[in-house]
């Protein structure tokens, strides 16, 4: 395939059920493909899924504290991993710390006191065979952030990244098997047909998603078909909401922050940047003046803040949804290949313009407010409610202010940090379900409630 041409080639070639096609991975910073494999057909699928539940299996008699091994080898190894993540996100060199201590879970159930001194308790248990669907802008990081609480509540778990992030998976399934964990994770690969395989295999018994809305309705169309439970991490176009006597340098950074990180790539990013009238003219300068800081090229260089887009047909989207916009502030591909773009600040946006509700990349929609009851009406005039922030030296008004807007995470004086203590998930239409925290065992688990009766048998016969 030809530079910046990569376009998925559905259906696949697959004969007996196993897949007879070859694709190629790339690398978003030149353009030029760096791995060909296999994709994965029915018959991988299968194969996949037995080796699974023979693990699942042998382990369901352990104790099983393996996955504490794989958090060690993860940490041991994190800087070897980041770069090879690093070639499709800049950004992982500052999330590989979280990929680790997803680990940390436990799982404790609930004791019950009866009366006459007869009790119940609940017991948490896995659920089986858990499948995730993976998206591009974080590989690694997602698959950690799913697997580890999946593993440590004792399931078996089949990976299928995005047929444009094939590789760093590898990684991790390496680590597992290293960890005393081999056939526990699994990965297949390639794109929807695998993805379909997977969520309606009978022997599956969770699917987990990162994806856009359409993908996510698909899954769960599926999972409702097998009476499985899904998770899904959908897409957003979250609102950061900046008052006028907040800390303007903060202020500035969070708004980087919640729009350049993986080249605007996040699922979470506030690109909708709602500025207090009175400070409108002056913020702007301040986010323009740190954002002209920023040094963009190749990820893997010691100084790049900013790296590539993931596909040349993206690049392209985002582009063409910039030059829509009255104001632009975007160029067009600034080094030789790749799928490279300068971060872009449109200014006099309007609720209503495309570049306000639809870019997934380094575009920031700056709007300007008047008041606290007129933002927050249009902050929450969305669909989507993955994330919000907001910046204000007002502790009262934070507070009001996070209670009310509609979404799954909100932010005070920061954005888009991820400590993996907190629970991370959507409202609305970006999803539900969640990554990270303890009550990611809720979605890993399934419980069985034991009854105990300490005296006679009372028949109502
Ligand atoms: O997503 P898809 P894509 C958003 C972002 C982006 C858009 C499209 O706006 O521009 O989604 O990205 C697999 N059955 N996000 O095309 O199609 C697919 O192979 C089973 C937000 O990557 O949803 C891939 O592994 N699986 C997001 C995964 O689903 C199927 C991050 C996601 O693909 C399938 C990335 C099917 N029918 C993009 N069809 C976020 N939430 O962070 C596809 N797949």
């Amino acid at each position: 395939m030809s530079t910046g041409t990569f376009v998925e080639t559905q259906p696949l070639n697959y004969r007996g059920g196993a897949c007879m096609e070859l694709v190629d991975a790339f690398k978003p910073a030149t353009g030029r493909v760096i791995a060909t494999f296999t994709c994965s057909g029915e018959k991988e699928v299968s194969l996949a899924v037995e080796n699974a539940k023979a693990a699942f299996e042998i382990r369901s008699k352990k104790c099983g504290m393996e996955h504490c091994q794989a958090a060690r080898i993860i940490k041991q190894q994190k800087d070897e991993t980041a770069t090879v993540e690093t070639i499709n996100n800049w950004q992982a060199r500052l999330d590989i710390d979280t990929c680790w201590q997803a680990w940390l879970q436990s799982m404790a159930g609930e004791h019950i006191q009866l009366p006459e001194g007869s009790f119940g308790y609940t017991r948490k248990e896995p659920l089986g065979m858990c499948v995730e669907i993976g998206a591009w802008n974080y590989p690694f990081q997602i698959t950690c952030w799913k697997s580890a609480p999946a593993l440590a509540c004792g399931n078996a778990r089949i990976f299928k990244p995005s047929p444009f992030t094939t590789v760093s998976a590898l990684l991790l399934a390496e680590i597992y098997t290293q960890a005393g964990m081999p056939g526990l994770f699994n990965v297949v690969q390639y794109g929807a047909a695998t993805g379909q395989f997977l969520c309606q295999h009978q022997d599956v018994a969770k699917v987990s998603f990162t994806g856009s809305v359409p993908t996510g309705m698909k899954i769960m169309e599926m999972s409702a078909k097998g009476i499985k439970p899904a998770t899904l991490e959908l897409e957003g176009k979250s609102p950061l909401t900046i008052f006028s006597d907040c800390n303007m340098e903060n202020g500035g950074k969070g708004v980087l922050m919640a729009n350049f990180l993986t080249q605007g790539q996040v699922c979470c990013n506030g690109t909708r940047v709602f500025v207090q009238k009175e400070i409108i003219d002056k913020f702007t300068k301040e986010v323009v003046k740190q954002t002209q800081k920023i040094k963009l090229g190749d990820p893997l260089l010691e100084d790049t803040r900013i790296g590539q887009l993931i596909k040349h047909p993206h690049l392209e989207r985002v582009l063409g949804f910039v030059k829509l916009a009255k104001e632009q502030g975007a160029s067009g591909p600034k080094l030789k290949e790749g799928y490279y773009m300068t971060p872009c600040i449109l200014t006099n946006c309007r609720d209503d313009m495309t570049c306000v509700r639809e870019i997934f990349g380094p575009v920031m929609s700056i709007l300007s407010f008047d008041t606290e009851a007129e933002v927050l009406e249009r902050v929450n005039d969305t669909i989507f409610g993955l994330a919000a922030g907001v910046f204000t030296r007002d502790i009262q008004r934070a507070h009001r202010v996070a209670a009310k807007l509609q979404a799954g995470t909100c932010y005070i004086n920061n954005y888009n940090v991820f400590p993996v203590e907190l629970p991370f998930g959507g409202h609305k239409k970006s999803g539900f379900g969640r990554e990270n925290g303890q009550v990611t065992t809720e979605y890993y688990s399934q419980l069985k409630t034991v009854c105990m009766e300490m005296g006679n048998v009372e028949s109502g016969f």
